[in-house]
Protein backbone atom coordinates (compact mmCIF):
# COMPACT_ATOMS: atom_id res chain seq x y z
CA UNK A 1 0.00 0.00 0.00
CA UNK A 2 0.95 3.86 -0.40
CA UNK A 3 2.24 5.47 2.71
CA UNK A 4 2.90 8.83 1.03
CA UNK A 5 0.09 9.70 -0.36
CA UNK A 6 -2.24 9.84 2.47
CA UNK A 7 -4.66 6.96 1.52
CA UNK A 8 -3.66 4.75 4.43
CA UNK A 9 -4.58 7.24 7.01
CA UNK A 10 -6.21 5.78 10.21
CA UNK A 11 -7.14 8.96 11.24
CA UNK A 12 -9.33 9.90 8.46
CA UNK A 13 -13.40 10.09 8.71
CA UNK A 14 -15.86 9.49 6.09
CA UNK A 15 -19.52 11.31 6.39
CA UNK A 16 -22.51 12.56 4.17
CA UNK A 17 -22.17 16.18 3.09
CA UNK A 18 -25.35 18.53 2.73
CA UNK A 19 -25.05 17.44 -0.96
CA UNK A 20 -25.46 13.59 -0.14
CA UNK A 21 -22.14 13.12 -1.20
CA UNK A 22 -20.05 11.03 0.85
CA UNK A 23 -16.94 12.79 1.63
CA UNK A 24 -13.90 11.53 3.33
CA UNK A 25 -11.54 14.16 5.28
CA UNK A 26 -7.80 13.00 5.54
CA UNK A 27 -5.65 14.79 8.27
CA UNK A 28 -2.61 16.39 7.10
CA UNK A 29 0.30 14.92 9.00
CA UNK A 30 1.59 11.87 8.59
CA UNK A 31 2.85 8.97 10.83
CA UNK A 32 6.37 9.19 10.99
CA UNK A 33 6.12 13.11 11.60
CA UNK A 34 8.18 14.26 8.68
CA UNK A 35 7.28 15.56 5.15
CA UNK A 36 8.12 12.23 2.71
CA UNK A 37 8.69 14.74 -0.33
CA UNK A 38 11.40 17.30 1.50
CA UNK A 39 12.79 14.39 2.91
CA UNK A 40 16.18 14.98 1.61
CA UNK A 41 18.08 11.89 4.24
CA UNK A 42 15.29 9.49 3.38
CA UNK A 43 18.17 6.33 3.71
CA UNK A 44 19.14 7.63 6.49
CA UNK A 45 16.25 8.00 7.98
CA UNK A 46 14.78 5.28 7.75
CA UNK A 47 18.06 3.37 9.16
CA UNK A 48 17.48 4.79 12.64
CA UNK A 49 13.85 4.74 12.30
CA UNK A 50 13.36 0.69 12.29
CA UNK A 51 10.43 1.23 15.08
CA UNK A 52 8.71 3.76 12.81
CA UNK A 53 8.76 1.62 9.61
CA UNK A 54 7.92 -1.20 11.76
CA UNK A 55 4.46 0.29 13.18
CA UNK A 56 3.60 1.78 9.31
CA UNK A 57 3.71 -1.77 8.29
CA UNK A 58 1.38 -2.91 11.15
CA UNK A 59 -0.70 0.06 10.15
CA UNK A 60 -0.84 -0.93 7.15
CA UNK A 61 -1.72 -4.75 7.48
CA UNK A 62 -4.50 -3.33 9.87
CA UNK A 63 -6.16 -0.91 7.26
CA UNK A 64 -6.45 -3.81 4.39
CA UNK A 65 -7.72 -6.06 7.32
CA UNK A 66 -10.47 -3.80 8.55
CA UNK A 67 -11.24 -3.21 4.66
CA UNK A 68 -11.66 -6.95 3.95
CA UNK A 69 -13.97 -7.33 6.91
CA UNK A 70 -16.11 -4.55 5.44
CA UNK A 71 -15.76 -5.70 2.38
CA UNK A 72 -17.27 -9.12 2.92
CA UNK A 73 -20.62 -7.39 4.65
CA UNK A 74 -20.68 -5.92 1.21
CA UNK A 75 -20.68 -8.84 -0.39
CA UNK A 76 -23.03 -10.41 1.71
CA UNK A 77 -25.52 -7.44 0.64
CA UNK A 78 -24.60 -8.12 -2.67
CA UNK A 79 -25.77 -12.17 -2.88
CA UNK A 80 -28.45 -12.02 -0.41
CA UNK A 81 -30.43 -9.60 -2.98
CA UNK A 82 -28.63 -11.35 -6.35
CA UNK A 83 -26.91 -8.02 -7.03
CA UNK A 84 -24.33 -8.27 -9.56
CA UNK A 85 -21.12 -5.43 -8.33
CA UNK A 86 -18.20 -4.39 -10.44
CA UNK A 87 -15.84 -2.82 -9.80
CA UNK A 88 -14.47 -0.37 -12.40
CA UNK A 89 -10.64 0.19 -12.21
CA UNK A 90 -8.32 2.14 -14.76
CA UNK A 91 -5.81 5.18 -15.12
CA UNK A 92 -7.30 8.31 -14.72
CA UNK A 93 -9.16 9.85 -18.44
CA UNK A 94 -9.12 6.08 -19.89
CA UNK A 95 -13.35 6.65 -20.15
CA UNK A 96 -15.00 5.22 -17.30
CA UNK A 97 -17.80 7.58 -16.77
CA UNK A 98 -18.01 7.87 -20.78
CA UNK A 99 -18.62 4.30 -20.82
CA UNK A 100 -20.99 3.93 -18.24
CA UNK A 101 -22.84 6.84 -19.29
CA UNK A 102 -23.11 4.65 -23.22
CA UNK A 103 -23.56 1.21 -20.90
CA UNK A 104 -26.24 3.00 -19.15
CA UNK A 105 -27.94 4.12 -22.71
CA UNK A 106 -27.44 0.78 -24.75
CA UNK A 107 -29.14 -0.98 -21.79
CA UNK A 108 -31.59 -3.18 -23.17
CA UNK A 109 -35.52 -3.19 -22.34
CA UNK A 110 -35.67 -5.81 -20.00
CA UNK A 111 -32.29 -4.73 -18.19
CA UNK A 112 -31.98 -4.32 -14.35
CA UNK A 113 -31.53 -1.31 -12.67
CA UNK A 114 -28.38 0.31 -12.74
CA UNK A 115 -27.02 2.23 -9.58
CA UNK A 116 -23.43 3.81 -10.22
CA UNK A 117 -21.40 4.49 -6.82
CA UNK A 118 -18.75 7.23 -8.10
CA UNK A 119 -15.37 7.81 -6.78
CA UNK A 120 -13.47 10.84 -7.14
CA UNK A 121 -11.17 12.64 -5.10
CA UNK A 122 -12.98 15.89 -5.64
CA UNK A 123 -16.04 17.15 -7.44
CA UNK A 124 -19.48 15.60 -8.20
CA UNK A 125 -19.08 15.69 -12.00
CA UNK A 126 -18.73 12.03 -12.90
CA UNK A 127 -22.47 11.18 -10.46
CA UNK A 128 -24.05 14.36 -12.65
CA UNK A 129 -23.08 12.65 -15.85
CA UNK A 130 -24.44 9.31 -14.75
CA UNK A 131 -27.49 11.12 -13.51
CA UNK A 132 -27.83 12.38 -16.99
CA UNK A 133 -28.68 8.84 -18.09
CA UNK A 134 -31.63 8.67 -15.87
CA UNK A 135 -29.25 5.87 -13.88
CA UNK A 136 -29.20 6.28 -9.86
CA UNK A 137 -26.04 7.95 -8.44
CA UNK A 138 -24.40 8.57 -5.45
CA UNK A 139 -20.77 10.36 -5.08
CA UNK A 140 -18.30 9.38 -3.21
CA UNK A 141 -15.37 11.94 -2.83
CA UNK A 142 -11.99 10.63 -1.13
CA UNK A 143 -10.08 13.84 -0.79
CA UNK A 144 -6.44 12.74 -0.60
CA UNK A 145 -7.35 9.04 -0.94
CA UNK A 146 -6.54 6.91 -4.09
CA UNK A 147 -8.61 4.45 -4.12
CA UNK A 148 -12.44 3.75 -2.45
CA UNK A 149 -12.72 1.74 0.82
CA UNK A 150 -14.85 -0.86 1.47
CA UNK A 151 -16.01 1.32 4.30
CA UNK A 152 -17.20 4.24 1.84
CA UNK A 153 -19.22 1.92 -0.55
CA UNK A 154 -21.40 0.36 2.19
CA UNK A 155 -22.18 3.88 2.83
CA UNK A 156 -22.77 4.20 -0.38
CA UNK A 157 -25.22 1.14 -0.78
CA UNK A 158 -27.01 2.52 2.44
CA UNK A 159 -27.94 5.50 0.55
CA UNK A 160 -28.66 4.04 -2.83
CA UNK A 161 -30.97 1.31 -1.81
CA UNK A 162 -30.52 -0.55 -5.02
CA UNK A 163 -33.41 -2.90 -5.37
CA UNK A 164 -32.83 -6.65 -5.45
CA UNK A 165 -31.38 -7.95 -8.73
CA UNK A 166 -30.03 -4.71 -9.86
CA UNK A 167 -26.14 -3.84 -11.21
CA UNK A 168 -24.17 -2.06 -9.23
CA UNK A 169 -21.15 0.21 -10.90
CA UNK A 170 -18.65 0.79 -9.03
CA UNK A 171 -16.12 3.59 -11.02
CA UNK A 172 -13.07 3.61 -8.50
CA UNK A 173 -10.58 6.82 -8.62
CA UNK A 174 -8.63 7.13 -11.63
CA UNK A 175 -5.54 4.80 -10.40
CA UNK A 176 -3.84 1.70 -11.62
CA UNK A 177 -2.31 0.84 -8.41
CA UNK A 178 -3.80 1.74 -5.38
CA UNK A 179 -7.37 0.34 -5.90
CA UNK A 180 -5.76 -3.27 -6.57
CA UNK A 181 -5.56 -3.94 -3.27
CA UNK A 182 -8.87 -2.93 -1.77
CA UNK A 183 -11.34 -5.28 -2.05
CA UNK A 184 -14.96 -3.31 -2.02
CA UNK A 185 -16.72 -6.57 -2.03
CA UNK A 186 -17.13 -6.53 -5.85
CA UNK A 187 -17.78 -10.02 -7.66
CA UNK A 188 -15.32 -8.96 -10.74
CA UNK A 189 -12.95 -5.97 -11.26
CA UNK A 190 -13.12 -4.41 -14.64
CA UNK A 191 -10.02 -2.51 -15.94
CA UNK A 192 -10.27 -0.30 -18.21
CA UNK A 193 -7.26 0.74 -20.74
CA UNK A 194 -7.50 3.51 -23.58
CA UNK A 195 -5.30 3.03 -26.70
CA UNK A 196 -3.42 6.52 -25.73
CA UNK A 197 -1.76 4.76 -22.42
CA UNK A 198 0.29 2.02 -24.57
CA UNK A 199 -0.06 -1.21 -25.13
CA UNK A 200 2.71 -2.07 -22.20
CA UNK A 201 0.59 -1.00 -19.42
CA UNK A 202 -0.53 -4.53 -18.43
CA UNK A 203 3.41 -4.90 -17.49
CA UNK A 204 3.84 -2.12 -15.64
CA UNK A 205 0.76 -2.11 -13.41
CA UNK A 206 0.83 -6.30 -13.36
CA UNK A 207 -0.96 -6.42 -9.80
CA UNK A 208 -3.85 -4.32 -11.05
CA UNK A 209 -4.27 -6.58 -13.93
CA UNK A 210 -3.88 -9.59 -12.28
CA UNK A 211 -7.15 -9.02 -9.91
CA UNK A 212 -9.22 -7.96 -12.82
CA UNK A 213 -11.23 -10.57 -14.40
CA UNK A 214 -12.20 -8.60 -17.64
CA UNK A 215 -9.99 -6.01 -19.34
CA UNK A 216 -12.44 -3.57 -21.41
CA UNK A 217 -9.66 -1.83 -23.90
CA UNK A 218 -11.37 1.72 -24.66
CA UNK A 219 -10.94 4.37 -27.30
CA UNK A 220 -10.55 2.03 -30.38
CA UNK A 221 -11.93 4.91 -32.52
CA UNK A 222 -8.09 6.45 -31.72
CA UNK A 223 -6.19 3.12 -32.66
CA UNK A 224 -5.38 4.62 -36.12
CA UNK A 225 -3.89 7.47 -34.68
CA UNK A 226 -1.80 5.97 -31.98
CA UNK A 227 0.97 3.44 -31.51
CA UNK A 228 -1.12 0.79 -29.69
CA UNK A 229 -1.16 -2.86 -31.00
CA UNK A 230 -4.46 -4.08 -29.74
CA UNK A 231 -2.63 -8.12 -29.84
CA UNK A 232 0.20 -7.15 -27.76
CA UNK A 233 -1.61 -5.56 -25.23
CA UNK A 234 -3.88 -8.68 -24.80
CA UNK A 235 -1.29 -10.77 -25.11
CA UNK A 236 0.77 -8.86 -22.36
CA UNK A 237 -2.09 -8.82 -20.28
CA UNK A 238 -2.74 -12.59 -20.69
CA UNK A 239 1.08 -12.64 -19.21
CA UNK A 240 0.12 -11.46 -15.89
CA UNK A 241 -2.98 -13.25 -15.96
CA UNK A 242 -3.53 -15.58 -17.99
CA UNK A 243 -7.70 -15.58 -17.75
CA UNK A 244 -8.17 -12.39 -17.81
CA UNK A 245 -11.25 -11.85 -20.33
CA UNK A 246 -10.91 -8.72 -23.06
CA UNK A 247 -13.62 -6.50 -24.62
CA UNK A 248 -12.51 -3.89 -27.53
CA UNK A 249 -14.63 -1.01 -27.33
CA UNK A 250 -15.32 2.88 -28.22
CA UNK A 251 -17.30 4.06 -25.45
CA UNK A 252 -17.86 7.28 -28.07
CA UNK A 253 -19.25 5.10 -31.15
CA UNK A 254 -20.50 2.48 -29.75
CA UNK A 255 -18.44 -0.30 -30.84
CA UNK A 256 -18.35 -3.20 -28.79
CA UNK A 257 -21.04 -2.40 -27.01
CA UNK A 258 -23.16 -5.70 -27.23
CA UNK A 259 -20.13 -7.78 -26.61
CA UNK A 260 -20.06 -5.95 -23.15
CA UNK A 261 -23.61 -6.50 -22.81
CA UNK A 262 -23.52 -9.86 -22.98
CA UNK A 263 -20.74 -10.35 -20.62
CA UNK A 264 -22.87 -8.19 -18.30
CA UNK A 265 -26.18 -10.70 -18.86
CA UNK A 266 -23.99 -13.59 -18.47
CA UNK A 267 -22.36 -12.78 -15.25
CA UNK A 268 -25.45 -11.06 -14.15
CA UNK A 269 -27.47 -14.66 -15.12
CA UNK A 270 -24.84 -16.26 -12.63
CA UNK A 271 -25.43 -13.51 -9.56
CA UNK A 272 -29.04 -14.37 -9.56
CA UNK A 273 -28.31 -18.21 -9.12
N1 LIG B 1 -12.34 9.17 -28.71
C1 LIG B 1 -12.81 8.67 -27.57
N2 LIG B 1 -12.85 9.42 -26.45
C2 LIG B 1 -13.35 8.87 -25.32
C3 LIG B 1 -13.83 7.54 -25.27
N3 LIG B 1 -14.26 7.28 -24.01
C4 LIG B 1 -14.03 8.40 -23.31
N4 LIG B 1 -13.49 9.37 -24.09
C5 LIG B 1 -13.09 10.72 -23.69
O1 LIG B 1 -12.02 10.60 -22.76
C6 LIG B 1 -12.10 11.64 -21.76
C7 LIG B 1 -12.11 11.02 -20.38
O2 LIG B 1 -13.29 10.26 -20.21
P1 LIG B 1 -13.92 9.97 -18.79
O3 LIG B 1 -15.14 9.13 -19.00
O4 LIG B 1 -14.08 11.21 -18.01
O5 LIG B 1 -12.75 9.10 -18.13
P2 LIG B 1 -12.68 8.49 -16.64
O6 LIG B 1 -11.93 7.22 -16.74
O7 LIG B 1 -14.05 8.42 -16.06
O8 LIG B 1 -11.81 9.59 -15.89
P3 LIG B 1 -11.62 9.76 -14.30
O9 LIG B 1 -12.93 9.57 -13.64
O10 LIG B 1 -11.10 11.15 -14.17
O11 LIG B 1 -10.59 8.73 -13.91
C8 LIG B 1 -13.36 12.41 -22.08
O12 LIG B 1 -13.02 13.55 -22.83
C9 LIG B 1 -14.17 11.44 -22.91
O13 LIG B 1 -15.08 12.06 -23.78
C10 LIG B 1 -13.80 6.76 -26.48
O14 LIG B 1 -14.19 5.60 -26.55
N5 LIG B 1 -13.28 7.39 -27.60
MG1 LIG C 1 -14.80 9.16 -14.30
Amino acid sequence: MCTTCGCGDPHSHTHVDENGNIVTHTHSHDHEGHHHHLDHDHEHHHHHHDAAATRTIAVETDILARNNEIALVNRAFFAANKILALNFVSSPGSGKTELLCATVRAKPDNSPEIVVIEGDQQTDNDANRIRETGAKAVQINTGKGCHLDAEQVKLALQQAKPAASSLVFIENVGNLVCPAEFDLGEAHKVVVISVTEGDDKPLKYPDMFAAADLMIINKVDLAPYVKFDLDKCEENARRVNPSIRSIRMSATTGEGISKWWAWLTANHVIAQI
